[in-house]
């Protein structure tokens, strides 16, 4: 590892506070998104001498995202602390995006006093049971001895297991003396990880006996691009790929039918539960019931819990995905394109381009959908900005709407699922690269959720460009809620401009409802040199399609649609037709 030397190896008597700072330091930390207060001062004491910045929060939660958006962006570890109680309480739920995302994430959870633990002391709470389900590593330190080892440790893991380490830290343990010299320090290995020459004589097998094959891509995939991309050209098998895929499976990629799920397309939906044989690449996708039933299932994973997690695999693997098909590759024989290959991506082309052409049309009486909204940022964004969506409908429109070229990044909570995401990570991918164009597109809902940090773009000199869809609703729970024959109930949101509310804060602001001038307001909003904010009203009943036509939600819709009619809402049936159709 580069950095400062290891505290370990001058470690005569120094404070516990200084040895844990020093070492995530020499552990490749560059960044440290917090809140400081009483159990936490004497640490930040250190930090402040050290090469180590602190990022000033105003919520923890909104901390954590940053940390975690840093640390998948730059692959590296990436340091969150908070005082004892509440403070790092509220870290938790970006701990589980960070748990669930893979990465390298430390939290360093100060505590009361050791002598008072298990008293029920003013802010005492119990963190090893709190952040168990949601670290690969939690542990407290228990004497200043173990200081030094117990943080090598905590760093080491999550580089190694890629997940958060939460380090507990008594507030008497950091301010006192350390007298151990013995030179600990982090072991970040890179091993190269592939299945047996037996194993892989097996997986060959099957693929060879294969005749509608077809490669379903993860984001194990991220590094292994070339060779998941030979793999389709030797077996002339379409891709499909997960939403976490996107970034490294989508771009000029000539065997590519997009993303099955929900948030998928007919052609990746279609394809893959058409083939009979489904070689599964980096991926864990959660559902299914779109997993081909039939077919026999190949599964690779650097990580073996994986395997069958989901669906029954025929055969399932342990690799990382580039070597595995290294040495995978020479054991297949080339085939020439059939005619499943051909339907295949022949579908694929027209289902873009008729949801392309959709998408690029703005609404009636001069409306902004949302997925209009989104095409627009995308064609005038930077070649190689980074994106950041909310949970919710302005997800969807990016993960469908904006295509991956191979330089732009995008980031979503994919697994986690959860809210107020979309500005707060933002804020950890603007810090990590300050250069690089940073758009966060947010939901109304998800925006207002953790919008103190608004604050933070200024106070941290974070220029991000923020875009808050605003339908006035949470409304991916209303389709849900449709969808489920309801009529909608507690969606509604009463916004204020939010355009207003960043000038207020400092930020350049602005609004925009009308589709004839939104690529002036875009243009206006991404030339800001400093952090910038638009407010964009969105059509209020843009529906989600899903890439199926199933029995249940249509049976839903028309439910809705009768109630509303009976509740004397069926206006608003009307709005929703002539928006969607
Ligand atoms: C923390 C959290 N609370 C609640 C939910 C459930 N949920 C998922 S999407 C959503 C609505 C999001 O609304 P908004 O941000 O306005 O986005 P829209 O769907 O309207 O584009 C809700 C409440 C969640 N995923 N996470
Ligand atoms: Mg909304």
């Amino acid at each position: 590892m580069t950095g400062p030397p290891n505290p370990g190896d001058r470690a005569v008597s120094q404070k516990v506070a200084k040895v844990i700072v020093d070492t995530l330091q020499a552990a490749g930390v560059r960044n440290c998104y917090g809140i400081v207060g009483d159990t936490l001062n004497v640490i930040a004491g250190y930090i402040d001498k050290s090469d180590i910045d602190w990022v000033h929060m105003r919520h923890e939660e909104a901390g954590a995202f940053a940390a975690q958006a840093e640390a998948q962006l730059m692959e590296r570890l990436t340091a969150m602390a908070g005082t004892c109680g509440p403070g790092s309480l509220h870290f938790i739920n970006g701990l589980y995006e960070a748990y669930r995302n893979r990465a390298p994430v430390l939290l360093l959870a100060t505590q009361i006093p050791s002598s008072e633990l298990g008293f029920r002391f003013i802010q005492e709470v119990d963190f090893k049971s709190v952040f168990k389900d949601c670290s690969v590593y939690c542990d407290m330190i228990y004497t200043p001895e173990q200081a030094l080892r117990k943080t090598v440790l905590a760093c080491q893991t999550a580089i190694a297991k890629r997940g958060p380490a939460v380090l507990i830290v008594p507030v008497d343990i950091a301010k006192s003396q350390m007298h151990d010299e013995t030179p600990y320090r982090v072991q970040a290995p890179r091993p190269v990880l592939r299945p047996s020459d037996a194993e892989l004589d097996h997986m060959a097998g099957l693929i060879n006996r294969g005749e509608k094959i077809v490669i379903y891509g993860g984001s194990g995939c991220q590094h292994a691009r070339p060779q998941v991309l030979a793999l389709a050209e030797r077996l002339k098998a379409p891709i499909s790929h997960t939403s976490r895929a996107k970034d490294f499976l989508e771009w000029e990629n000539p065997h590519n039918v997009g993303m099955t799920g929900l948030l998928g397309n007919e052609a990746g939906y279609h394809t893959v539960l058409e083939c009979d044989t489904l070689v599964m690449l980096g991926a864990d996708f959660a559902w299914k019931q779109f997993y081909p039933d039939k077919a026999t299932i190949i599964q690779v994973d650097d990580d073996p819990t994986h395997l069958g997690q989901r669906h029954p695999v025929t055969l399932g693997l342990t690799g990382d995905i580039a070597a595995t098909l290294d040495a995978l590759l020479p054991r297949l024989k080339p085939r020439d394109k059939a005619s499943f290959y051909d339907h295949a991506l022949a579908r694929h082309a027209k289902v873009i381009e008729a949801h392309s052409d959709k998408a690029h049309k703005p609404g009636p009486d001069d409306t902004i959908p949302g997925k209009f909204a989104a095409t627009v940022i995308d064609r005038m964004a930077a070649e190689d900005a980074l994106f950041v969506a909310d949970d919710g409908t302005v997800g969807v429109w990016m993960l469908r709407h904006m295509p991956a070229n191979g330089k732009r990044r995008t980031f979503a909570s994919l697994l986690h699922g959860t809210m107020a995401g979309g500005m707060t990570s933002a804020l950890g991918l603007q810090k990590a690269q300050p250069d690089r164009q940073v758009i966060a597109l947010c939901g109304d809902g998800g925006f207002a959720m953790l919008m103190g940090d608004l604050l933070t773009t200024v106070q941290e000199n974070l220029p991000i460009k923020i875009a808050v869809f605003d339908n006035a609703k949470l409304g991916f729970v209303e389709i849900e809620q449709k969808t489920e024959g309801m009529v909608d109930l507690y969606t509604d949101l009463k916004n204020p401009d939010f355009g207003e509310v960043a000038k207020a804060c400092g930020l350049w602001g602005g609004t925009v409802e009308h589709a004839s001038v939104l690529d002036a307001s875009v243009g206006r909003w991404l030339a800001e040199p400093g952090p910038a904010l638009l407010h964009i009203k969105v059509q209020p009943l843009e529906l989600v399609m899903p890439p199926f036509t199933e029995a249940e939600p249509a049976i839903g819709m028309a439910l809705y649609t009768a109630r509303a009619v009976l509740q004397g809402k069926g206006g608003d049936v009307l709005e929703m037709i002539k928006e969607n159709l």
